[in-house]
């Protein structure tokens, strides 16, 4: 009974022996290559633009966009106040509208700070209506 959990402890110390190695090179390559984006399911109606979480981490992220309304409606997300002041003004918009049940989608390189995501159809008409969502992006834990 003794020697044998002596030996199934040995086989289990051995094992992580030999896996620890291939996760960190693993993990190195992962390092390498560009991040995958995190997906955000973003949903239009009358008159709301819904995200499951308005914290975000920075990082490229696809805002995965469906319109769920009547109307045409688009996605525009635009940084208001970035945490590093030298960076540019963030602003990206669907590359086209969206028609019922149309998706669409855009992967924004995200930084910290506040931003709104809106529909910008009829010169700013929409968002008035209340298509307008306010959501934070922080920065990811290293
Ligand atoms: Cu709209």
């Amino acid at each position: 009974m003794r020697s044998k959990q002596v030996v199934f402890t040995g086989v289990l110390m051995m094992a992580a022996f030999f896996t620890r190695p291939i996760d960190a090179t693993r993990q190195a390559a992962a390092g390498q290559a560009a991040p995958t984006p995190v997906v955000v399911e973003v949903t239009l109606n009358e008159w709301k633009v819904e995200m499951p979480t308005t914290t975000l981490k920075a990082g490229p992220t696809t805002f995965k966009t469906t319109n769920a309304g009547e109307k045409t409606h688009t996605l525009k997300v635009e940084s208001d106040k970035l945490e590093d002041k030298t960076l540019k003004k963030i602003s990206k918009e669907l590359p086209h509208d969206l028609k019922t049940n149309e998706k669409g989608e855009m992967t924004v390189d995200l930084k910290p700070g506040t931003y709104k995501a809106t529909c910008p159809i009829g010169l700013g008409a929409h968002k008035r209506h209340g298509m307008e969502l306010a959501f934070t992006v922080v920065a990811r834990q290293p």
